[in-house]
């Protein structure tokens, strides 16, 4: 797998996927899964209602994910995922950040996606401290860097994000690329 590192705007990425951080109730809200709806138009939310009605009555639980069309995103697909929110550390946050990475992955390898793009999940509106999030992010993505995506890239709204990412990766010794001219 090859890692890229891109600062700037999830809905503008041409990939097989870009992943929402979504909440359980898959209706939308801000951050990411306001700009995906917003750029993405109004498939993307039938979908989810649908997926919603059918598949989750109850919501889709935390750490997990499930799949949509990309609408009109410039993305085949997206991928609605949703991360823990940030309630202090002790109600098992870090397992749920880490099953939710873990669930795309999977499901990228399901899907065969030879690309897929990721925010910092739960580290917005959620509010989980980007400096405990970002290991786990790239802890996660290395434990299955052997099956697809070929690439996936970490994206990053603010130059404090890409800062961390790239910091955990030098320091775990992991090649990455700066920016995504070539995903
Ligand atoms: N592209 C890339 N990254 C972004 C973008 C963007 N367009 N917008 C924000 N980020 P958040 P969460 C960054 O809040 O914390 C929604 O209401 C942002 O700076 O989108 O998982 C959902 O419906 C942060 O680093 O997601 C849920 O209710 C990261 O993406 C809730 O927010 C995630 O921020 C989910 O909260």
């Amino acid at each position: 797998m090859e890692i890229y590192v891109w600062k700037g705007d999830i809905t503008s990425i041409q990939a097989d996927a870009v992943v929402n951080a979504a909440n359980s109730s898959l209706m939308g809200g801000g951050g990411v899964d306001g700009a995906i709806h917003r750029v993405g138009g109004p498939k993307i939310a039938e979908e989810c209602r649908i997926l919603k009605l059918k598949r989750y009555p109850n919501g889709l639980p935390t750490g997990q994910c499930t799949l949509t069309s990309g609408g009109q995103l410039p993305a085949k697909y997206v991928i609605h995922a949703v991360g823990p929110v940030w309630k202090g550390g002790e109600f098992g946050e870090a397992s749920l950040l880490e099953s939710c990475y873990r669930n795309i992955l999977q499901l990228a390898q399901e899907r065969a996606f030879e690309s897929i793009a990721v925010p910092s999940i739960s580290t917005g509106i959620f509010a989980y401290p980007k400096e405990l999030a970002t290991p786990i992010a790239i802890q996660t993505v290395l434990d299955h860097k052997d099956q697809f995506p070929r690439k996936l890239a970490l994206i990053c709204f603010d130059k404090d994000t890409k800062d961390l990412y790239e910091k955990t990766l030098k320091e775990l010794g992991v090649n990455f690329k700066e920016g995504i001219q070539s995903f």
